[in-house]
């Protein structure tokens, strides 16, 4: 295949863009609280793959290299750790999300035990794939945690918003959490968790006791629900969908795994 010329590459660069573009506005964009409008939303999953599919010829294979990349024409998959302390109702939370976007009955709540290493739950919708990581939050497994923190795209960390006496130890784990160099840019999702019981504290209260203001600059939420009946948790993954594809921390991952799967 001869090398293309610069412009040439260029030109095909933008239209393919485009096509992208128009192609995803099509579908229907998925509801959030933090939308740019369509038009004007490039994400990075397809500025990527744009921009990788320029560069390859009518098979897909590079121009330079001859590699046929996975991720040209795939869906962008994204990982999403699950944190919080003990009793939070980390993997409660998952198995709802596994009911509602799997359209499958769920473990039942008397079934879930507290969780020793870690459960993993995946869903797909028709623009994304995610893999969810649930670990563990007794004082002795936190050490695990960040041996998953340079994979992952995002954060979900959950608080049990009845159990007042908690608060300090939610907020002295999630301020390691948010200082960790390995994590720098992840988009976080603070899911206030329980919120059908009469004794749990709304989101903005749970906010002024973490204190949010004092910590770092990512892209945050903080959204109510229950990982019982199910509130907020559409709400906040379709938020957390949005950061992550316009993250410039997507945008290192992705590339890092490209680099991988060449070598
Ligand atoms: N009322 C109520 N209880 C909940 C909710 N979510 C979880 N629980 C309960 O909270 C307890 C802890 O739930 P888990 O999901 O095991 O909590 P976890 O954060 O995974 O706990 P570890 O695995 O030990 O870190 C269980 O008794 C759950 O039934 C909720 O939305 N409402
Ligand atoms: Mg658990």
């Amino acid at each position: 295949m001869a090398r293309k010329f610069r412009g040439e590459r260029e030109r095909e660069r933008r239209t393919l863009a485009a096509a992208w573009e128009e192609s995803r506005a099509r579908r229907s964009p998925l509801p959030c609280r933090a939308c740019v409008p369509e038009t004007t939303r490039r994400t990075h999953a397809t500025a990527t793959a744009a921009a990788a599919a320029a560069d390859a010829d009518d098979e897909g294979r590079d121009n330079v290299t001859g590699f046929v990349s996975p991720h040209v024409f795939s869906k962008a998959e994204f990982h999403v750790l699950i944190l919080g302390v003990h009793k939070a109702g980390k993997t409660t939370l998952l198995e709802k999300v596994k009911s509602i976007y799997l359209k499958e009955e769920g473990l039942p709540h008397d079934r879930i035990v507290p969780t020793v290493g870690l459960n993993i739950g995946r869903i797909e919708d028709a623009n994304v794939k995610l893999v969810f990581w649930d670990l563990g939050g007794q004082p002795g497994l936190r050490t695990i945690w960040e041996k998953y923190y340079e994979e992952a795209h995002a954060v979900i960390y959950v608080i049990d918003s009845a159990a007042a006496s908690s608060f300090e130890d939610a907020k002295s784990a999630l301020e390691k959490v948010l200082h960790h160099k390995d994590l720098q840019g992840a988009p976080l999702l603070i899911f206030a968790n329980k919120q059908e019981l009469p004794a749990a504290v709304t989101e903005e209260e749970l906010a002024r006791h973490l204190h949010l203001k004092e910590l770092d600059e990512r892209p945050y939420m903080f959204q109510a629900g229950s990982a019982y009946d199910g509130t907020g948790i559409k709400v906040g993954i379709d938020w957390l969908v949005e950061e992550m594809e316009r993250s410039k921390r997507t945008e290192v991952l992705m590339a890092r795994t490209e680099t991988a799967e060449k070598i």
